[in-house]
């Protein structure tokens, strides 16, 4: 903990300073995690936009290379933007990206290792033949990014997906190759909707029901689905549905915007993410950008903006209509001093201090035991917006059933906390519908952070346990509710709960009781960050 870098993480990926947004072309090579990343070389906000790079043999400790792709060319001279990775059949990887070109054009730009026998994948050779995929044809120009992993259908030609909007829609535009140099647009998009404007960054890949394993991207089963994704509206919504790759339709269950559900990774902050297929663990990995929550000038002045997210396996959910989400098991690594609870029971209107490890560097994980459903209060979920709920039904309104939970990032009398709970409500039919929240408007006592609440809700019976855990590492809260059926991220710059200062409570506002079933907290370690070329490290 740096007293001078109060909100910088302990456990995210970062580099040593200025701009990150998006992560670009993760993949996994020869024994080595790669993570490239939209990067400002020169200042803590955007501009000027190069692909930094990073490695790692767990995921957590990185080190962070020379820049991969920087701005030369005409065709890229005015950036370097989002794109992706794809392995070879042979085993050797390539990258497509996004050129902004010296008319501000986007056009489609490839790259290929120099030295495929380098594990770390140094140097990047532009191809000759850049640009090879150029907004003609009606693409607007500036709607026209961020390609996908390729995939391989039967036929054996590659598909690459590209972010647009056409006629106002957003779009998946659709692209086939044989050599991966000459792509011709398909006629028909992949998929495109009348609800959404530009998609950035999509995403295509199979998924299967299973609770470790994922998919590469290229397979196709008979008991397989797709997801797609697109960032849009600063969030990242997904769709599931059938793929067939003869005709290349994508058919979707449920479209995107069109269940009161409006399904996404992330209720939080959390944008233009990506995944990749982790072929040693045989699992898909999800990353995202998470941005800041502060002040432009608060960036510049603390040097630098953007986290990664901690990456996250993802799985389609037993259910099939749904994705879940977990912290891969590798940051249990960083599970240090421990403290344990069982079957505690908390009264409504009580809260209690949870001691014994560092509550702004923690992996708390706790499942609560509802014994009594009985009152619930009633709510139509399809007719109400869970944020603004949350933030109407704020972690200081009694309720029934809840809110019960979590304050993180609490200084000792309260003044400042991030409250993540939970509120039981009935719904018509005897059901229940369950919210979570992530509460901010205390989190800090600066005034020019952005402090909006966050909420969704969890597809779990309450009949059953509802558990939650929670990453904290400073300014970063990463909250996984129902087994990561529900996940919100959120920023918070405390000027008390910082360092040793920072307290974690369970609380319950509710006025039934409520049990805590387990509950397991963790200090958590440092992941080592070493910046190339022994540049020195922070400040
Ligand atoms: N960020 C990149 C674009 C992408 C956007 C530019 C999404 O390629 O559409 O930095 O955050």
């Amino acid at each position: 903990y740096n007293p001078k870098q109060p909100h910088r993480t302990a456990y995210h990926f970062q580099p040593s300073k200025n701009w990150m947004n998006d992560p670009n072309g993760p993949m996994y090579y020869k024994g080595i995690y790669h993570l490239f990343y939209q990067y400002n070389p020169y200042a803590a906000v955007w501009g000027n936009i190069t692909w930094g790079h990073a490695v790692s043999h767990n995921l957590i400790d990185w080190i962070d290379l020379e820049h991969a792709i920087e701005p030369t060319e005409p065709y890229d001279i005015n950036g370097c933007w989002s794109g992706s990775a794809t392995i070879l059949p042979g085993g050797n990887p390539v990258i497509l990206y996004t050129g902004a070109d010296f008319k501000n054009r986007q056009v489609q730009n490839l790259a290929e290792p120099k030295n495929p026998s380098d594990p770390y994948l140094k140097e990047w050779i532009k191809a000759k033949n850049n640009p090879l995929m150029t907004p003609i044809n009606g693409i607007d120009p500036q709607f026209f990014r961020d390609p996908t992993t390729a995939w391989q259908g039967p036929d054996k030609r590659w598909r690459v997906v590209v972010g647009s909007q056409i006629d106002g829609h957003g779009t998946a535009l659709l692209y086939r190759s044989k050599d991966f140099v000459t792509w011709t647009k398909s006629e028909k998009p992949l998929h495109f909707s009348n609800k959404t404007k530009m998609w950035e960054c999509p995403d295509f890949y199979p998924v299967i029901v299973s609770r470790r394993n994922g998919l590469d991207t290229s397979v196709h089963s008979k008991n397989s689905k797709h997801v797609l994704k697109a960032s849009f509206n600063d969030q990242d919504y997904y769709i599931i549905g059938t793929y067939n790759p003869e005709t290349d339709k994508f058919i979707p269950d449920v479209d995107f915007m069109e269940s009161y559900l409006k399904l996404r990774y992330d209720y939080g902050i959390f944008y233009a993410s990506k995944t990749f297929y982790d072929s040693a663990k045989r699992r898909r990995i999800l990353w995202g950008w998470v941005t800041e929550g502060d002040d432009k000038l608060d960036d510049i002045k603390k040097g630098w903006s953007g986290l990664q997210s901690i990456p996250r396996s993802i799985v389609l959910d037993k259910n099939g209509k749904q994705l879940t989400q977990w912290p891969i098991k590798e940051i249990e690594r960083l599970r240090r001093k421990e403290v344990n609870l069982q079957n505690k029971g908390i009264k409504g209107g009580t809260a209690f201090e949870i001691t014994g490890i560092t509550a702004s560097q923690a992996d708390v994980e706790v499942s609560f035991h509802l014994p009594n459903l009985h009152d619930a209060e009633l709510i139509h979920p399809e007719k109400v917006d869970p944020k603004i709920l949350c933030s109407e039904k704020n972690a200081s309104t009694k309720g029934v059933i809840g809110p019960f939970g979590l304050m993180v990032l609490a200084s000792k009398n309260l003044t400042e906390r991030t409250a993540v709970f939970f509120r039981v409500f009935k719904s018509h039919d005897d059901k229940y519908a369950v919210l979570m929240c992530s509460h901010q408007t205390r989190s800090s006592l600066r005034k020019v952070v952005n402090k909006s609440s966050f909420g969704a809700f969890v597809d779990v019976d309450p009949k059953e346990n509802i558990s939650l855990r929670s990453l904290i590492d400073h300014s970063i809260v990463e909250s996984f509710g129902g087994g990561g059926k529900t996940c919100i991220t959120s920023r918070v710059y405390p000027e008390l709960a910082v360092g040793q200062e920072a307290h974690l409570y369970v609380f319950n506002y509710g006025t039934k009781s409520v049990t805590i079933s387990n509950l397991h907290g963790w200090s958590m370690g440092r992941a080592k960050i070493f910046p190339a070329h022994g540049k020195k490290m922070f400040p």
